[in-house]
């Protein structure tokens, strides 16, 4: 009878476009459901979008658009990417789905019912970014997880028990399997044993949500709504035989895919609130680092995303899976570059298994008629061939652990060790110098060089698929093997492939990638920032304003020190009101203001105090640097940059207008 297997990524925010932050846990997760598949096991891959909240409902407002219009058009987006990049999950789950809503009714309910929600009222601080209550926070702290000032919650609630299930969650945490890696286990671990406080779960001072049974003032915390989508999309709650069959045959879970800044609601409130429903746990919950770009973690707010659908149209998505895999240590950070991809992509992939799919194919097309030839089992065998075909058995045992273990990154290396291996062999014994000579023991030799290459190759294949589907579907083909889909991996063995069997029609699978895919790839992600029209030629045109900052009279600016307009495009000038200024604790300099830009409120700090008193500020239009990388500063996440003119003794000036401008616009 075969195992189920049931595998969830977390339902992204439809408050940003998806990114390749997003694509590295759906791409991790389509990986293992499709090992599983080969392995024959009964696989359920779930994804979806996460839709409610106060921080989509802002978003859609800052959008000029309902919630619903907005959570429509970014869900699809993601739909239809993961269905370009050829992604397996089994279902797609949206919050703002019927079968969702109703379900996570039924599960507040029972969790109601089973005592352990109350009523009460909040007053306390709230994360709008990460939709998170921050406990023990003052007014105008700073959020611990993103840095953004949080706001001030004061109303009336529900609560959930959470403080009931400390012991309970500290026994769950004594198994290593449950949260991995160690290291997320031992920061959940201390977070559980410094105390739980009940947990309110719901709001009532927006409307964005699902209402609470009986009591549609309120709606239900987003988490908990969004959360409950691993058991309502499998048919938790629900009146139908077959979809209480699905739930009562998938649930409980055997992987969540998280990242590691969302382990404290997966590995603390769900299994709390699933202990309250009374249902079983998930198996394993699995949170992996994040992808750097620039050095920082790669998200919209940050703005240094880089989109899946350049790599898609440059390089393909085996690429962009391969190189996630392969180059970042899983449950590490990892940084992505266009010149490490482009590295990995042509020393693995075109180099590597795509190299050695058409030298070897070639020649059996070339030297057997397109044949796979019969070893020799006497004269031509020599130890070598012994030792390629140790090394696949290795590989194929290793490969297993490996990815069992979630170390995808060991585990290609085993893969493609065997392909180098091979690669080695195949220099070693020349099968071109061979296939110039017609006697006997020659063409024997050949046979057995070419069948062994071969075989190698229809192994690493096999082992590679659930990584680089498209590619070894199609190396499967090309060696006349039929549908890689019908591979049975768990039977995966040496001296399976048939002999005699005639190739397919061959073609390369990974054409070289030159200097320029990496040229194209960065243009195409230019593309895509807001762009800075070009002054037009003409001669009465005043020419473009002068630096905002001042220039010390004695600096003289050579051609080497001039920048071309596309340079100066790069800097996104905006006009932004000042809402919040205060002073920062212990600095003389330093003041934090929350300065409105239209599309969002930004945290920045300025080394202003000592010319503008806090006060003075609030209203005030200013010009901003929008898209400068964020900063801490003392504690404090710097969004960007106030510009003003710098006067002797370094006394700033802030840059303003003469006429009224309206905010969010920029300069140029
Ligand atoms: O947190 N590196 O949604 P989200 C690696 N809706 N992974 C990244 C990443 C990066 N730079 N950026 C995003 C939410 N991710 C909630 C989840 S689940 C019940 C609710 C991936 O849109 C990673 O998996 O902010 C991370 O945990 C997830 O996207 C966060 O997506």
């Amino acid at each position: 009878m075969s195992r189920k297997f049931y595998i969830t990524t977390p339902i992204y925010y439809v408050n940003a476009r998806p990114h390749i932050g997003h694509a590295y846990t759906t791409i991790a997760c389509d990986t293992i459901a499709r090992r599983h598949r080969l392995l024959g096991d009964d696989t359920f891959f779930l994804t979806g979008t996460d839709e409610h909240g106060q921080k989509i409902e802002r978003a859609a407002q800052a959008a000029g658009k309902t919630p619903q219009q907005y959570a429509d058009e970014i869900s699809s987006e993601f739909r239809k990417l993961w269905q370009r990049m050829g992604i397996s999950n089994d279902d797609y789950i949206r919050t703002t789905e019927e079968r969702h809503k109703k379900r996570v009714q039924t599960l507040f309910r029972q969790i109601r019912d089973n005592g352990y929600i109350y009523k009460g009222t909040y007053t306390g601080q709230y994360c709008v970014s990460d939709e998170l209550y921050v406990d023990g926070a003052q007014p105008g702290d700073p959020c611990p997880t993103c840095g953004r000032i949080t706001e001030t919650v004061h109303e009336e609630n529900y609560f959930f028990k959470l403080s009931a299930f400390q012991d309970k969650l500290l026994e769950l945490y004594a198994n290593p399997d449950f949260v991995r890696p160690e290291t997320r286990r031992n920061e959940v671990i201390s977070f559980v044993r410094s105390g739980l406080r009940d947990l309110s779960i719901s709001r009532s001072t927006f409307s964005w949500g699902i209402p609470v049974p009986d009591d549609p003032k309120h709606v239900i915390y987003v988490w908990l709504d969004a959360l409950a989508n691993y058991i309502t999309a499998i048919g938790y709650g629900s009146s139908h035989a077959g979809a209480q069959a699905a739930f009562q045959k998938y649930w409980p879970a055997d992987v969540h895919m998280i990242g590691k800044e969302i382990v404290r609601f997966h590995c603390v409130y769900w299994p709390a609130f699933l202990l309250a429903a009374g249902l079983p746990l998930p198996k394993a919950i699995v949170a992996h680092g994040w992808l750097l770009f620039e050095e920082s973690k790669m998200s919209k707010s940050r703005g240094n995303i880089v989109r899946t659908e350049t790599i898609l149209d440059v390089l393909g998505a085996d690429a962009l899976r391969y190189f996630l895999l392969r180059e970042v240590v899983f449950g590490q950070d990892g940084s992505f570059s266009f010149d490490a991809l482009v590295q990995r992509y042509n020393s693995d992939l075109a180099n590597g298994i795509g190299n050695l799919a058409s030298r070897t194919l070639t020649m059996i097309n070339r030297y057997f008629k397109g044949e796979v030839p019969y070893p020799s089992h006497t004269v031509a065998k020599k130890p070598a061939d012994d030792v390629v075909a140790e090394t696949a058995r290795k590989a194929i045992k290793d490969f297993g652990v490996l990815f069992d273990q979630f170390q995808f990154s060991r585990a290609l290396e085993s893969a493609w060790g065997l392909i180098a291996a091979v690669d080695r062999y195949i220099v070693e014994n020349e099968p071109w110098s061979l296939g110039e000579k017609q006697d006997d023991e020659s063409r024997a030799r050949l046979a057995t060089v070419l069948y062994t290459s071969a075989e190698a190759l229809r192994i690493a294949t096999a082992l590679a698929h659930p990584v680089i589907p498209d590619a070894t579907a199609k190396i499967w083909t090309q060696m006349g093997l039929g549908d890689i889909k019908k591979l049975v991996l768990a039977d995966l063995a040496w001296g399976q492939l048939p002999l005699g069997t005639k190739l397919g029609e061959i073609s390369p699978v990974f054409p070289r990638a030159d200097k320029s895919a990496i040229e194209r790839m960065q243009k195409m992600e230019d593309q895509q920032k807001p762009v800075v029209e070009e002054p037009k030629q003409d001669s009465q045109q005043e020419p473009t304003p002068a630096k905002l900052q001042s220039v010390p009279a004695m600096t003289q600016s050579t051609d080497s020190a001039r920048i071309t307009i596309d340079d100066f495009a790069k800097v996104e000038l905006r006009v932004g009101q000042v809402v919040v200024a205060e002073r920062v604790p212990k600095s003389d300099k330093l003041l934090r203001l929350e300065v409105d830009l239209g599309t969002e409120v930004r945290q920045v700090l300025a080394g202003i105090a000592e010319a503008y008193a806090p006060e003075t500020l609030i209203g005030r239009k200013v010009v901003i640097v929008a898209n400068l990388a964020p900063r801490k500063l003392r504690g404090y996440e710097s969004n960007g940059m106030i510009v003003a003119a710098s006067l002797e003794g370094g006394k700033p000036v802030l840059a303003s207008f003469l006429e009224d401008v309206p905010i969010g616009a920029r300069l140029k």
